[in-house]
């Protein structure tokens, strides 16, 4: 099984002080720095454009296409922002990457400030992280002494510097328009679309927000070319990507594998759910993603297939819950997560999901009647496509696919005047 896996991203995440400069260029680290320079930025763009890349951090846009948008008649200066605030429940890529090899970020977030004409990139962090902050801090200061970094880069007549920004620890920051305003000092709230930021971003100014994977990825694309890239993956979601495995399964952690692989597949990568248990739902991409089920095993995990089975890819984090897992309190707990992370700025999210966190905490308690089940799916009616950003809607996503494959055990929780499962039994929600 293991020829399924492709490291690309991952591949020297074991090897010893990965994180620093001289591993990264002992593994030919900043070649493509090189090459890049050599094109000229319209070239790199293409090239991007033809690998068939889409962005890694949930909503799978094509990137060469966003790059595209940049107007370059337009004398205001562009920006290069990296969206590092990976906070959606069961997400854990971009920080491990951060961790284990700065320097691929590094060299792609270069690459791609030079394909889209900008001296200035900002990095923004996810703030709880501190370590990760310091070791990307401690990357961008190597890269600056070796030259690949600040003015006339490798003698290319190209500058570029590069800031990165802790953010305060707010879910809604990943939300490009709410982390553009928390860069620009203001409190993390969405701004109305459009205009895109690729029109008018960061001070107003064209602006290009990709994710950690996706900027990471550019370097590689670049080194081998876009038909190696567009050859890995399927017809429409080309490239491999990094898949975070976590709860009931035996070894949790990033597989990196071509899009379209199987949860069935990589389970087996992982050991399978844990001993003595069976998968019960799962998370195709955190849990503003609709949950699947074990009918779903075979489902390629790509942009298309996954929407198909009536979910999102989203940012590939499986979260598996096996047998002893309350549906209703799993839920509950997310729930509760949105409520908390709610920005507040519009009414169907900031009530809303308060009215969610009431509705389905009584139905954990076993409280009311089957009715309140409808009054749940008209709240979430209330708040999918109301809300302001996508906060609101992925709040609703566990709610109604809950409801839609677990309907009698919202009933059970009713006739047994509580949950009928044990807590203790599901290691996950404890
Ligand atoms: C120029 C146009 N640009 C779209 C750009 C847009 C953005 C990108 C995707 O939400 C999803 C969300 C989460 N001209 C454009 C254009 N763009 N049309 O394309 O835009 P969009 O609106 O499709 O998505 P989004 O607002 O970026 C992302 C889901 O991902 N998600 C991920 C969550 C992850 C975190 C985290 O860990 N930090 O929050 C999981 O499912 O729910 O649906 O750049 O500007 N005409």
């Amino acid at each position: 099984m293991t020829d399924t896996l492709t490291p690309v991203l991952t591949d020297n995440w074991d090897q010893e002080r990965s994180w620093t400069l001289e591993a990264y260029e002992s593994r030919g680290g900043y070649g493509a720095l090189r090459k890049a320079l050599g094109m000229a930025p319209d070239a790199i763009i293409e090239e991007v454009k033809e690998s068939g890349l889409r962005g890694r951090g949930g909503a799978g846009f094509p990137t060469g296409m966003k790059w595209g948008f940049i107007p370059q008649d337009n004398p205001r200066p562009k920006y290069l922002v990296v969206n590092a605030d990976e906070s959606e429940p069961g997400t854990c890529k971009d920080i491990p990457l951060m961790m284990a090899t700065p320097h691929t970020l590094l060299e792609g977030v270069i690459i791609s400030s030079y394909a889209i004409r900008a001296n200035k990139a900002f990095i923004y962090i996810r703030g709880e992280v501190l370590h990760v902050i310091r070791r990307v801090q401690k990357a961008v200061q190597e890269a600056y002494l070796a030259g690949h970094l600040g003015k006339d880069i490798h003698g290319s007549g190209y500058d570029l510097d590069v800031v990165v920004h802790a953010g305060a620890g707010a879910y809604i920051c990943g939300e490009e328009t709410a982390l553009l305003e928390g860069l620009e000092g203001r409190r993390g709230q969405p701004r109305l679309r459009p205009p895109f930021p690729a029109v008018a971003g960061l001070y107003a100014s064209p602006t290009v927000i990709n994710n950690v994977e996706s900027i990471a990825s550019v370097p590689s694309i670049i080194e081998h070319g876009h038909g190696w890239f567009a050859g890995l993956g399927t017809e429409k979601s080309k490239g491999y990507g990094i898949f975070s495995l976590s709860g009931h399964v035996t070894n949790p952690g990033q597989f990196e594998a071509p899009l379209g692989i199987t949860l069935r597949e990589l389970l087996e990568l992982a050991g399978g759910v844990r001993e003595g248990h069976e998968l019960k739902f799962w998370t195709p991409g955190g849990s503003s993603t609709p949950l699947l089920t074990a009918e779903h095993l075979d489902v390629p995990l790509d942009f298309e297939a996954i929407g198909a089975a009536g979910s999102m890819l989203g940012t590939r984090a499986l979260q598996i819950f096996d047998d002893t897992t309350c549906v209703v309190r799993a839920v509950l707990r997310w729930t509760e997560f949105y409520k908390h992370e709610s920005c507040g700025k519009c009414t169907p999210c900031r009530e809303g999901t308060w009215w969610l966190v009431q509705t389905l905490a009584a139905l954990e308690r076993g409280e009311g009647s089957e009715a309140d089940l409808e009054l749940l799916l008209d709240q979430c009616d209330n708040i999918l496509g109301r809300a302001f950003c996508a906060l609101g809607d992925g709040a609703t996503s566990p709610i109604t696919s809950s409801i839609q494959y677990f309907r009698q055990e919202y009933l059970d929780h009713l006739s047994h005047g509580g949950c009928p499962f044990d807590p203790a039994a599901s290691t996950v929600f404890s």
